[in-house]
Formats: structure tokens, sequence, C-alpha cells
């Protein structure tokens, strides 16, 4: 069969170049070309309109209300003060009032006008910022660990991030030409990306840093993950892992998630050899004809993990190691006050599915953007969603807080597990292939959960939940102990049985309940679990334990023979 549609459209874009530049000149229209919204991914934009209004539109015989959302590219979602009040800047300037913590640890606007992105794409590069590569066929942000105050290897595990980030960008100046007014350096010609080619990568790529006993990162979910391994005080390497990733498709069973196998282990040094020779595995043997199966998952399932073993022993002249042991206690974030060993505060704030906006209830932005005023150490963001106000002076630790109080921050002290666990994707208005609601839902679905919870006196038990509008997974609603998965308007799919620390996926439960038949399927068996868990025993093994699932089927078992044990 003849590569895709997409497959031709990269290979003719001149490098991403398309005709991006006529289509953002025409002002008869809020949109783009359908070509130029494919290749705007790879910019970091994606086009959507507002689902809210598109019936009403449709009616009135308008287009609908076209607008952008812009990803911002920040391995390890470190920012500084002064970028955080140029962000706060752009955001209420162009992009809703709003900012929007992702699960890969970057900031999201939303509602960009195609007349501002120019403007707004400038000005996130004039923070030092880029867009470039957040979406498309390519190497995406590259997450890591990020509570500095938990541990001394942070600073390497983050430095890392930005290396293998750094090295998988495309080297096209299409960016720089069309955004930043850059000449048009280089032509079409074969050595403009030597790495990628023409045809970029067959799907996105996905790739995460883990520091044990913390997977706050869901290495598991990744392309490609790892494990750092410290000995005697030192990161000496890493466990490398292939193959997760989360999509899958409502009733096509050749879709589904899966987690990323062990392979093997790799001294720091070699680390980017081995990032380079997988995501050039991927490069070559990925499926480039059907987009459902071209992630690196199924190139992993199709043709198995020894033929990847060999593969990539063949293509670096070394084979990795034996995996070293490793035990994860969970894929969460620890909220509230930190001290670390050299007197610095760190303040990880609990943020409902990322979104930083001013409302009634609590002003977000003008408290973080008075905290950005006076603070002198950086903000950073956690793959659950969380903010993390990092290397605060001892002596501004009160002015800080005064500020979030006089904003009506939630102090996460006051917090329940579960709503501390709760993760959620954007879904509706914004999102195109949203079929449930999901971050607008979060919020009263935790406070009917937590009054469930009550009732059974598990309110401060620290059970998982994410809610994706759709399968597609964003909010690695698979990994969480209660997955919940848009199936239609006000209708989710129930998944029960993920392991805590996020290396078993979850199996479904219930199809297509609405929300208090959501209450009413669990009620049960919280109320069981409540009364016969054995000691420590977490919610998604004592869900498999008493047979309300079975544990997921296992696609790849050979490769988990090999694999360490992980406690849950
Ligand atoms: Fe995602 C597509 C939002 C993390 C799997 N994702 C989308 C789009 C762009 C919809 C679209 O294609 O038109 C969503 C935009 C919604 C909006 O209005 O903002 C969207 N994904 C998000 C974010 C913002 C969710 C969030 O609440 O934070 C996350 C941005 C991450 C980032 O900063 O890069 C986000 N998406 C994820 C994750 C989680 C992760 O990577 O850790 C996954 C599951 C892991 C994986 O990739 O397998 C994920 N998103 C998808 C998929 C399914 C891919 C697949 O293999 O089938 C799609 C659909 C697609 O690519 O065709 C998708
Ligand atoms: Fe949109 Fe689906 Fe991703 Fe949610 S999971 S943001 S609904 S694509």
């Amino acid at each position: 069969m003849a590569p895709g549609e997409d497959e031709a459209l990269k290979a003719e874009s001149a490098y991403l170049r398309g005709t991006i530049t006529d289509s953002l000149a025409d002002m008869v229209t809020g949109a783009v070309t359908p070509s130029d919204a494919k290749l705007l991914k790879f910019h970091g934009i994606y086009q959507q309109d507002d689902r809210d209004l598109r019936n009403e539109r449709q009616k009135q015989k308008l287009e609908p209300a076209f607008s952008f959302l812009i990803r911002l590219r920040m391995p390890g979602g470190v920012c500084t003060p002064k970028q955080w009040l140029q962000l706060d800047d752009l955001a209420h300037r162009y992009g809703h009032g709003s900012l929007r913590i992702t699960t890969r640890q970057t900031f999201q606007f939303h509602g960009v006008i195609k007349r501002h992105l120019k403007m707004t794409i400038a000005g996130i590069n004039h923070a030092l910022i880029s867009t470039v590569a957040a979406c498309g066929d390519v190497n995406r942000n590259v997450v890591c660990h990020n509570n500095p105050y938990l541990s001394p290897h942070h600073a390497a595990l983050y430095r890392l991030a930005r290396e293998i980030s750094d090295r998988f960008l495309p080297a096209t100046q299409a960016y720089h030409e069309i955004w930043l007014d850059g000449e048009h350096i280089v032509g079409n010609s074969a050595a403009e990306e030597p790495f990628y080619g023409r045809t970029y990568l067959p799907r996105k790529f996905k790739i995460g840093l883990a520091l044990p006993p913390w997977n706050d990162v869901d290495v598991f979910s990744q392309d490609l993950g790892f494990i750092a391994v410290i000995e005697d005080g030192e990161l000496v390497g890493f466990n490398v892992c292939v193959g997760g990733g989360m999509g899958m498709t409502h009733g096509d069973l050749g879709t589904h998630p899966r987690v990323a196998d062990v392979v093997g282990y790799a001294p720091i040094s070699r680390i980017l050899e081995v990032a380079e020779q997988t995501i050039a595995i991927q490069r070559d043997f990925g499926d480039r004809i059907n987009r459902r199966h071209a992630r690196f998952k199924y190139t992993i399932e199709d043709r198995g993990i020894e033929w990847f073993r060999k593969e990539l022993s063949t293509r670096m002249g070394w084979t990795l190691e034996e995996p070293h042991e490793f035990h994860f206690d969970g894929n969460g974030d620890r909220l509230g006050w930190a001290k670390d060993a050299d007197g610095f505060w760190h303040l990880t704030l609990g943020v409902m599915s990322g979104r930083l906006r001013d409302s009634p209830e609590v002003e977000w932005l003008s408290a973080l953007r008075k905290v950005a005023e006076i603070h002198e150490g950086d903000f950073r963001l956690t793959t659950n969603q969380n903010l993390i106000i990092a290397r605060i002076h001892a002596q501004r630790k009160r002015s800080i807080e005064a500020i979030l109080r006089k904003h009506r921050v939630p102090l996460p002290d006051a917090w329940t597990e579960v709503r501390r666990l709760a993760m959620s994707c954007v879904a509706f208005p914004t999102c195109g292939l949203a079929m449930a609601e999901s971050e607008r839902w979060l919020p009263s679905w935790v406070d009917r959960l937590e009054t469930l919870l009550s009732e059974f006196g598990l309110q401060q038990e620290p059970i998982s939940v994410r809610v994706s509008g759709c399968p597609n997974g964003c909010a690695r609603p698979f990994l969480a102990e209660i997955g919940l998965v848009g199936k239609s308007p006000g209708r989710y799919n129930l998944y029960l049985g993920a392991a805590f620390d996020g290396s078993r996926l979850n199996s479904l439960y219930k199809e297509s309940l609405n929300e208090d038949e959501l209450l009413a399927a669990l009620r049960p068996i919280l109320e069981h679990y409540s009364c016969e868990r054995l000691e420590g025993e977490h919610f998604g093994d004592f869900a498999v334990r008493s047979g309300y699932v079975p544990p997921i089927q296992d696609f790849h078992s050979p490769a988990k023979a090999a694999q360490p044990r992980l406690e849950s």
C-alpha cells in the first residue's frame, strides 16, 4: 500500500513551510487550509473552533469560531519569574486570559485568533521559549521528574531532558522564517533534515525521565522512558523502557493503551545514543500507511521486543546491560511546603486540571503575577498539571503565602487525597476530538466522589482518579485506579484496577455511565474496599484481587518476564 496522505503532505511541504504564510495572510477566513492546519502542528499550533458555539453558528450560516491552541516547548517544565510575567502578559493580550498547564509539563494558550498568531509566537520567543515541535510527528516535549527538593539528582535529570529535547529538534528553518521573519536560508534540499528526513516520524514520539521512587512522569506511558539508577549517591545510568502509549479508539480492537517494556540498562554517558537510535528505529520501521497504527508501541508489538533489542544493538554496536532493580511508590505529586538541604523552601500547589485563570473563586493569575514580581527562584510545572514555586528564600515564604491567601489560591493542606491525585484533560470547548466534558466536569465530579468516599471513611485514601473526554487518553486515564473515558456527552466508560505506581493498566469495568450511574457503580466496590482491603492495599490492586476486573491482558508477555517485579 502507498504511504498515507499525511506522508505525502510532509514530503511536499518544503520542510514544514507548506503555504502557511499565505494562509496567515488570508483575512477572508479565521482558518488556515486543511494542509496548513496539519503542518502548523509541527510549529506547536492546533487549529480549533469553539464547540459550544458550533451548532449555533452553523444555523446562522457562519463559519465556525476558529481560534488556535499554542503549545510551548519547555523540556522539564521550568520557567523563570521573568518568563512567567511575559507569558502572563501574552495570555491576557491574546489568549483568553488563561494559561493551561498540560500533562506534559508545559503551557498551552487557548483561543488565539489567526490575526494574533504571529505576535503571540514572537512574544513567546522573546521570552526565550519556543513552540517548535511541541506537536507534530517529531520528538515532543521531553518530561522529567520535577520535585527539586526531593532529590539532589533532579538537576542532572533536568539537564539531560533539555539535552535530549534539543538534540531532536527539527533542523528546518521554516519556523524562523514564518514566525520570526527569518531569512529563507536553506531550500528544499535533502540536507535540511539530516536526522528526520523529508517525512519526519510516522507519528508523535514522547520521552520521559523518572527518578525512582517517584513515577510522576508515568514513565511506562512514554514511547521511550528512562528510569534513573542511583548507586552510592551518584546518578550512574538509566533503565530503558520502550513502547508505552495511551491512545485508543472506542470499538477498534486494533488500538489499545500499552505500558512500556523495560529492555535494559545504559550508563548515563550513552543515553543520547540510545535515544537517537531508538527514535531512528521508529523513523525507519514505524507504520507510514495507517496513522492509527503508527505509534512506536505498535512497531514494538508487531516486531517484538527481541527484534527491537537486536536492532538497537546492531545500530549502536553495543548491547544494553540487564535492567537494574527499581521500585516506584506512586505516580502523583506531593503537595505543600517542603524545605531542601540548602534551606530553600518549595511550594507545590495543586491546580485542578492545570487551568490557571482569574475567577470569582480564585485569582490564580493575579496571585502568581505578584509572586513572580518578588520571587527569585523559578517555577516548575509537573506532569500532573501542578505548579511548584521553587527555591523560595526563607524570608520570602510568608509574603508569598500571604499573596496566595489574598487571592484565594487553595493551599493544599486541606485537600483530600483523591483531589490531590485527580487529573483531567481539556476536552470541551476547545478540543476537536472531545466526546464528553472533562476539565469543566472535574470539580463537580471530585466533590461528589469526596462525599461518597467520606461515607466509608476513605476520603484520605490515596486513590488516583483521571478523566479524559475521549479515548485518546491525554490525562493518562488508563493508568488511574479509577479511569473515566468519555463515550458521549455526559457518559463515560469506567476503568478500574491500575497499579498505584503506574506500572499496570486498568481494565474496562462498565460502559457508558452517566454521573449518577458512575457513583452507583463505585459505591459497593468502595464499601467493600473499606471493609476488606488488606493492610496497605491500594484500591487498584483490591479491584483486581476481588475480581471486579481482570488484570489487563498482557500484550507483550515475553519481555515482561525479564522485567523486575514492581511493588505497588
Ligand atoms: Fe493529547 C490529541 C491535549 C497529552 C494522547 N491532545 C490532542 C489534541 C491536540 C486534540 C487534537 O488532536 O485536535 C488535544 C488538544 C486539546 C486542547 O484543546 O487543549 C490534546 N494532550 C492534550 C493535553 C493539553 C491534555 C492536558 O489536559 O494537559 C496534553 C498536552 C501535552 C503536551 O504538553 O505535549 C496532552 N495526549 C497527551 C497524553 C499524555 C502524555 O503524553 O503524557 C497522551 C497519551 C500518551 C500518548 O501519547 O499515547 C495524549 N492526544 C493524544 C492522542 C492519542 C494519540 C494516539 O497514539 O492515539 C491524540 C489524538 C491524535 O494524536 O491523533 C491527542
Ligand atoms: Fe481532547 Fe480526547 Fe485529549 Fe481529552 S483525551 S484533550 S478530549 S483528545
